[in-house]
């Protein structure tokens, strides 16, 4: 059975888990931790990185865009529209939140990793600006959620978990009635979000 490397408040692995639940997936999860580089996770990915999927013949499969592709290839393309304009704007979403994340990451680990005097306060603010960015498009082009959940939603799902879990102080639903419809919406279509969403 494929195995799923992750840490519960990584975004990106709670995007993984959270489709790979919807679509009712056998894989087997293994919490890691990523500043220890253990073997099992620098040896399967060279980054590593994490989610990282370890396959049943022995191969790695990372990131998590590249794990959300093959989830949607084992449950029979039940990830993503198969409309090509659907299926487009779904990847795009999906970009987006995990963009949003990485903005969001960036300024965790300035904070965690650098030695507080040479933290940089401009690039701080410039990812907090890509973050913001973000979540106003987002806000404009809020995801409708139906009973056909896409790979672009569990990514805003994932993303807006992290901004609770990280960013709580900022408010983010202020504002944003929009994404915060969307955040309820999809919490009742899933009600396994409350579980698998991004965790300290
Ligand atoms: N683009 C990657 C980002 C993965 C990522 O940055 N994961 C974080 C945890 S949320 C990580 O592994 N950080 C450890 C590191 O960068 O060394 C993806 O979508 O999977």
């Amino acid at each position: 059975m494929s195995r799923l490397l992750y840490s519960p408040a990584s975004p990106y692995s709670a995007k993984v888990r959270m489709a790979a639940a919807w679509l009712g997936l056998p894989i087997e999860t293994e919490t890691v931790n990523t500043n220890d580089e253990p073997a099992l996770l620098v040896d399967s990915n060279p980054l590593g990185k994490i989610p990282t999927l370890l396959l049943d013949d022995g191969s790695a499969l990372f990131d998590s865009r590249a794990i959300m592709q093959e989830l949607d290839r084992m449950s029979g393309r039940k990830l993503y529209p198969r409309n090509a304009q659907k299926r487009m704007e779904a990847e795009r979403l999906e970009a987006l939140a995990d963009g949003i994340c990485d903005a969001l990451l960036a300024q965790v680990y300035e904070k965690r990793f650098r030695p507080a005097e040479k933290v940089h306060q401009p690039w701080l603010d410039q990812q907090a600006r890509k973050a913001a960015r973000g979540l106003d498009w987002l806000e404009r082009n809020a995801p409708r959620v139906t009973t056909k959940l896409t790979g672009g939603q569990f990514a805003v799902a994932a993303m807006l978990g992290y901004l609770d879990l990280r960013f709580g102080d900022t408010n983010w639903r202020r504002g944003r009635p929009r994404l915060k419809r969307f955040e309820t919406r999809f919490a009742a279509a899933f009600p396994e979000y409350a579980t698998l969403r991004p965790q300290g």
